[in-house]
Protein backbone atom coordinates (compact mmCIF):
# COMPACT_ATOMS: atom_id res chain seq x y z
CA UNK A 1 0.00 0.00 0.00
CA UNK A 2 1.07 3.57 -1.15
CA UNK A 3 1.92 6.15 1.85
CA UNK A 4 0.14 8.84 2.23
CA UNK A 5 -0.08 12.32 2.06
CA UNK A 6 1.36 12.96 -1.50
CA UNK A 7 2.50 16.08 -2.89
CA UNK A 8 3.58 16.17 -7.09
CA UNK A 9 4.34 19.20 -8.83
CA UNK A 10 5.87 19.92 -12.01
CA UNK A 11 9.29 21.09 -12.32
CA UNK A 12 12.42 21.39 -9.58
CA UNK A 13 10.07 23.18 -6.72
CA UNK A 14 11.30 21.62 -3.46
CA UNK A 15 10.39 24.95 -1.62
CA UNK A 16 6.62 24.80 -2.61
CA UNK A 17 6.36 20.91 -2.11
CA UNK A 18 7.68 21.07 1.16
CA UNK A 19 5.43 24.25 1.92
CA UNK A 20 2.17 22.37 0.17
CA UNK A 21 3.18 18.79 3.30
CA UNK A 22 3.43 21.29 5.94
CA UNK A 23 0.22 22.53 5.17
CA UNK A 24 -0.65 18.49 5.30
CA UNK A 25 1.39 17.84 8.14
CA UNK A 26 -0.58 20.41 10.41
CA UNK A 27 -3.76 18.71 9.65
CA UNK A 28 -5.10 21.17 6.49
CA UNK A 29 -6.83 19.93 3.40
CA UNK A 30 -5.26 18.88 0.27
CA UNK A 31 -6.87 22.31 -1.22
CA UNK A 32 -4.77 24.26 1.50
CA UNK A 33 -1.91 22.08 0.62
CA UNK A 34 -2.03 23.05 -2.67
CA UNK A 35 -3.11 26.57 -2.66
CA UNK A 36 -0.17 27.27 -0.26
CA UNK A 37 2.13 25.18 -1.73
CA UNK A 38 2.25 27.17 -5.15
CA UNK A 39 2.20 30.67 -3.75
CA UNK A 40 5.93 29.94 -2.71
CA UNK A 41 6.23 30.54 -6.30
CA UNK A 42 4.08 33.26 -7.38
CA UNK A 43 6.06 35.20 -4.70
CA UNK A 44 9.29 34.35 -5.71
CA UNK A 45 11.51 36.65 -7.94
CA UNK A 46 13.99 33.92 -9.44
CA UNK A 47 10.84 32.25 -10.95
CA UNK A 48 10.17 34.17 -14.04
CA UNK A 49 7.41 32.07 -15.11
CA UNK A 50 4.84 32.86 -12.29
CA UNK A 51 3.09 35.36 -10.55
CA UNK A 52 5.67 37.97 -9.11
CA UNK A 53 8.70 38.68 -11.43
CA UNK A 54 6.95 36.74 -14.21
CA UNK A 55 7.79 37.86 -17.85
CA UNK A 56 5.54 39.57 -20.05
CA UNK A 57 3.91 39.47 -22.81
CA UNK A 58 5.35 41.68 -26.02
CA UNK A 59 3.74 44.58 -24.66
CA UNK A 60 5.54 44.58 -21.35
CA UNK A 61 2.49 43.71 -19.40
CA UNK A 62 2.51 40.44 -17.14
CA UNK A 63 -0.75 38.76 -17.20
CA UNK A 64 -1.57 36.22 -14.74
CA UNK A 65 -3.50 32.75 -15.23
CA UNK A 66 -4.68 30.46 -12.65
CA UNK A 67 -6.73 27.81 -11.61
CA UNK A 68 -7.59 25.50 -8.60
CA UNK A 69 -10.14 22.62 -8.49
CA UNK A 70 -11.49 20.72 -4.93
CA UNK A 71 -12.30 16.94 -4.13
CA UNK A 72 -16.03 18.13 -4.55
CA UNK A 73 -15.24 18.81 -8.61
CA UNK A 74 -15.54 22.45 -7.69
CA UNK A 75 -12.93 24.92 -10.16
CA UNK A 76 -12.43 28.38 -9.87
CA UNK A 77 -9.98 30.09 -12.33
CA UNK A 78 -8.78 33.68 -13.02
CA UNK A 79 -7.43 34.76 -17.05
CA UNK A 80 -5.32 37.52 -17.97
CA UNK A 81 -5.13 38.95 -14.12
CA UNK A 82 -3.08 41.91 -13.87
CA UNK A 83 -1.37 43.41 -10.94
CA UNK A 84 -1.73 40.39 -8.31
CA UNK A 85 0.33 38.59 -6.80
CA UNK A 86 -1.39 35.81 -6.00
CA UNK A 87 -3.73 34.69 -8.89
CA UNK A 88 -4.40 31.11 -7.25
CA UNK A 89 -5.73 32.66 -3.88
CA UNK A 90 -7.89 34.89 -6.31
CA UNK A 91 -8.96 31.88 -8.34
CA UNK A 92 -9.84 30.13 -4.94
CA UNK A 93 -11.85 33.03 -4.39
CA UNK A 94 -14.12 32.46 -7.61
CA UNK A 95 -14.74 29.66 -6.18
CA UNK A 96 -16.04 29.15 -3.32
CA UNK A 97 -17.16 33.62 -3.18
CA UNK A 98 -19.01 33.87 -6.62
CA UNK A 99 -21.39 31.83 -8.44
CA UNK A 100 -19.01 31.32 -11.12
CA UNK A 101 -15.67 29.54 -12.13
CA UNK A 102 -13.90 31.74 -14.11
CA UNK A 103 -13.36 36.07 -14.40
CA UNK A 104 -11.29 37.45 -16.18
CA UNK A 105 -9.10 40.31 -16.80
CA UNK A 106 -10.26 43.57 -15.42
CA UNK A 107 -13.22 41.62 -13.35
CA UNK A 108 -10.57 39.37 -11.99
CA UNK A 109 -8.82 42.27 -10.52
CA UNK A 110 -11.66 44.11 -9.63
CA UNK A 111 -13.06 41.30 -7.69
CA UNK A 112 -9.62 40.64 -6.08
CA UNK A 113 -9.47 43.97 -4.71
CA UNK A 114 -12.65 44.06 -3.35
CA UNK A 115 -11.69 40.63 -1.58
CA UNK A 116 -8.88 42.77 0.02
CA UNK A 117 -5.90 41.51 -2.67
CA UNK A 118 -3.43 44.14 -3.18
CA UNK A 119 -2.54 46.17 -6.53
CA UNK A 120 1.33 45.95 -7.11
CA UNK A 121 3.27 46.11 -9.91
CA UNK A 122 4.86 42.64 -10.93
CA UNK A 123 7.27 43.30 -13.73
CA UNK A 124 10.81 43.14 -12.00
CA UNK A 125 13.73 44.63 -13.46
CA UNK A 126 15.51 41.73 -14.46
CA UNK A 127 12.21 40.92 -16.10
CA UNK A 128 11.75 44.46 -17.27
CA UNK A 129 15.45 43.88 -18.88
CA UNK A 130 14.73 40.46 -20.65
CA UNK A 131 11.64 41.73 -22.32
CA UNK A 132 13.86 44.84 -23.38
CA UNK A 133 16.61 42.53 -24.49
CA UNK A 134 13.79 40.22 -25.94
CA UNK A 135 12.45 43.02 -28.03
CA UNK A 136 15.44 43.88 -30.13
CA UNK A 137 14.47 41.09 -32.57
CA UNK A 138 11.37 40.60 -31.47
CA UNK A 139 11.42 36.98 -32.66
CA UNK A 140 8.22 34.73 -30.87
CA UNK A 141 8.70 31.17 -30.54
CA UNK A 142 8.32 28.44 -27.39
CA UNK A 143 11.41 28.19 -25.60
CA UNK A 144 11.85 24.55 -24.70
CA UNK A 145 12.39 23.92 -20.66
CA UNK A 146 12.60 27.43 -20.19
CA UNK A 147 14.67 27.74 -17.30
CA UNK A 148 13.49 24.36 -15.78
CA UNK A 149 11.37 25.63 -13.34
CA UNK A 150 8.54 26.97 -15.12
CA UNK A 151 4.43 27.07 -15.08
CA UNK A 152 4.02 25.29 -11.59
CA UNK A 153 1.20 22.24 -11.32
CA UNK A 154 0.63 20.71 -7.64
CA UNK A 155 -1.44 17.52 -6.71
CA UNK A 156 -1.88 16.62 -3.58
CA UNK A 157 -3.94 13.76 -1.61
CA UNK A 158 -4.44 13.68 2.28
CA UNK A 159 -4.07 11.18 4.40
CA UNK A 160 -8.12 10.99 3.73
CA UNK A 161 -7.31 10.32 0.03
CA UNK A 162 -8.79 13.02 -0.74
CA UNK A 163 -7.60 15.27 -4.12
CA UNK A 164 -6.67 18.87 -4.89
CA UNK A 165 -4.94 20.59 -7.60
CA UNK A 166 -3.82 24.16 -8.59
CA UNK A 167 -1.93 25.24 -11.44
CA UNK A 168 -0.68 29.26 -11.92
CA UNK A 169 1.59 30.56 -14.71
CA UNK A 170 2.48 33.62 -15.68
CA UNK A 171 1.89 31.81 -19.27
CA UNK A 172 4.61 32.36 -22.29
CA UNK A 173 6.98 34.82 -22.23
CA UNK A 174 6.63 37.15 -24.99
CA UNK A 175 3.04 36.05 -25.85
CA UNK A 176 0.19 38.23 -27.49
CA UNK A 177 -1.88 40.69 -25.92
CA UNK A 178 -4.73 38.83 -24.39
CA UNK A 179 -3.51 35.38 -24.87
CA UNK A 180 -4.63 32.62 -22.11
CA UNK A 181 -2.90 29.30 -22.21
CA UNK A 182 -4.06 25.76 -20.83
CA UNK A 183 -3.32 26.75 -17.20
CA UNK A 184 -6.43 27.98 -15.87
CA UNK A 185 -8.86 26.62 -18.12
CA UNK A 186 -10.68 23.26 -16.74
CA UNK A 187 -9.49 19.88 -18.03
CA UNK A 188 -6.89 21.29 -20.36
CA UNK A 189 -4.25 22.47 -17.53
CA UNK A 190 -5.76 20.48 -14.48
CA UNK A 191 -8.40 18.43 -14.02
CA UNK A 192 -9.13 16.65 -10.78
CA UNK A 193 -11.56 13.69 -9.75
CA UNK A 194 -12.01 12.63 -6.35
CA UNK A 195 -12.91 9.04 -7.69
CA UNK A 196 -10.45 8.86 -9.70
CA UNK A 197 -7.77 11.21 -9.27
CA UNK A 198 -5.62 14.04 -11.07
CA UNK A 199 -3.46 15.66 -13.33
CA UNK A 200 -1.64 18.99 -14.31
CA UNK A 201 0.27 20.30 -17.87
CA UNK A 202 3.04 22.34 -17.94
CA UNK A 203 4.52 23.23 -21.51
CA UNK A 204 3.01 24.61 -24.80
CA UNK A 205 -0.33 25.47 -23.57
CA UNK A 206 -1.45 26.20 -27.21
CA UNK A 207 -1.14 21.96 -27.31
CA UNK A 208 -2.52 21.00 -24.23
CA UNK A 209 -5.62 23.07 -24.98
CA UNK A 210 -6.45 21.18 -28.52
CA UNK A 211 -6.36 17.76 -26.48
CA UNK A 212 -7.77 18.34 -23.59
CA UNK A 213 -4.62 16.51 -21.96
CA UNK A 214 -5.16 16.76 -18.05
CA UNK A 215 -9.21 15.78 -18.25
CA UNK A 216 -7.98 13.16 -20.90
CA UNK A 217 -5.76 11.79 -18.34
CA UNK A 218 -7.91 11.44 -15.70
CA UNK A 219 -10.40 9.78 -17.95
CA UNK A 220 -7.66 7.13 -19.28
CA UNK A 221 -7.09 6.40 -15.65
CA UNK A 222 -10.95 6.17 -15.05
CA UNK A 223 -10.53 3.47 -17.60
CA UNK A 224 -8.13 1.70 -16.23
CA UNK A 225 -4.65 2.90 -17.26
CA UNK A 226 -2.26 3.56 -14.60
CA UNK A 227 -1.37 7.89 -14.27
CA UNK A 228 1.75 6.49 -16.29
CA UNK A 229 0.34 5.11 -18.97
CA UNK A 230 -2.33 7.72 -18.57
CA UNK A 231 0.41 10.42 -19.39
CA UNK A 232 2.65 9.00 -22.11
CA UNK A 233 -1.01 8.25 -24.30
CA UNK A 234 -2.11 12.14 -23.71
CA UNK A 235 1.78 13.28 -24.93
CA UNK A 236 0.84 10.85 -27.94
CA UNK A 237 -2.00 12.36 -28.60
CA UNK A 238 0.08 15.41 -29.25
CA UNK A 239 3.04 14.01 -31.22
CA UNK A 240 1.23 11.49 -33.47
CA UNK A 241 -0.54 14.28 -35.21
CA UNK A 242 -0.32 14.07 -38.69
CA UNK A 243 1.35 17.57 -38.67
CA UNK A 244 2.82 17.52 -35.37
CA UNK A 245 5.81 20.06 -34.87
CA UNK A 246 6.30 18.48 -31.59
CA UNK A 247 9.99 18.83 -31.80
CA UNK A 248 9.81 22.45 -31.30
CA UNK A 249 7.91 22.54 -28.23
CA UNK A 250 7.38 20.79 -24.88
CA UNK A 251 4.89 19.51 -23.24
CA UNK A 252 4.88 17.36 -19.98
CA UNK A 253 2.12 15.97 -17.72
CA UNK A 254 1.87 14.57 -14.29
CA UNK A 255 -0.92 12.76 -12.81
CA UNK A 256 -1.68 10.66 -9.50
CA UNK A 257 -4.47 8.15 -9.13
CA UNK A 258 -6.85 7.70 -5.83
CA UNK A 259 -4.51 5.49 -4.30
CA UNK A 260 -1.17 7.57 -4.67
CA UNK A 261 0.47 6.24 -7.69
CA UNK A 262 2.09 9.33 -9.88
CA UNK A 263 3.28 9.18 -13.45
CA UNK A 264 5.07 12.05 -15.01
CA UNK A 265 6.16 12.00 -18.74
CA UNK A 266 6.52 14.59 -21.49
CA UNK A 267 8.03 15.14 -25.49
CA UNK A 268 11.03 16.24 -24.85
CA UNK A 269 13.97 15.37 -21.94
CA UNK A 270 14.37 17.96 -19.58
CA UNK A 271 11.22 17.99 -17.69
CA UNK A 272 11.11 16.97 -13.95
CA UNK A 273 8.28 16.59 -11.05
CA UNK A 274 8.97 17.15 -7.07
CA UNK A 275 7.26 14.62 -5.32
CA UNK A 276 6.83 14.70 -1.67
CA UNK A 277 6.37 11.42 -0.02
CA UNK A 278 7.10 9.65 3.38
CA UNK A 279 9.18 12.85 4.42
CA UNK A 280 11.71 12.66 1.76
CA UNK A 281 11.15 15.57 -0.79
CA UNK A 282 13.05 14.48 -4.20
CA UNK A 283 12.90 16.18 -7.72
CA UNK A 284 12.78 13.53 -10.07
CA UNK A 285 13.70 13.59 -13.71
CA UNK A 286 10.72 12.75 -16.27
CA UNK A 287 11.03 9.94 -18.81
CA UNK A 288 10.13 11.72 -22.61
CA UNK A 289 9.36 10.91 -26.35
CA UNK A 290 11.78 12.54 -28.23
CA UNK A 291 14.80 10.02 -27.60
C1 LIG B 1 1.00 28.27 -20.91
N1 LIG B 1 1.33 26.05 -20.04
O1 LIG B 1 0.61 29.39 -20.63
C2 LIG B 1 1.65 27.45 -19.84
C3 LIG B 1 3.10 27.76 -19.84
C4 LIG B 1 3.96 26.74 -19.22
O2 LIG B 1 5.92 25.78 -18.80
O3 LIG B 1 3.53 25.77 -18.68
N2 LIG B 1 5.22 26.82 -19.30
O4 LIG B 1 0.93 27.79 -22.05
Amino acid sequence: KISLPVVVATWNVPNATAKAWEVLQSGKSALDAVEHGVMIEEADPNNQSVGYAGLPDRDGHVTLDACIMNKDGDYGAVLYMQDIKHPIAVARKVMEDTPHVILAGEGAKQFALESGFKAEDLLTEKSKKDWEAWKVKSEYKPIINIENHDTIGMLAIDSNGDIAGACTTSGLAYKMAGRVGDSPIIGSGLFIDNEIGGAVATGLGEEVLKTVGSFLIVELMRQGRSPQEACVEAIGRIVNKKASNYKDFQVGYIAINKQGEVGYYSIHSGFSMTQFQDGKNENLAADYFNK
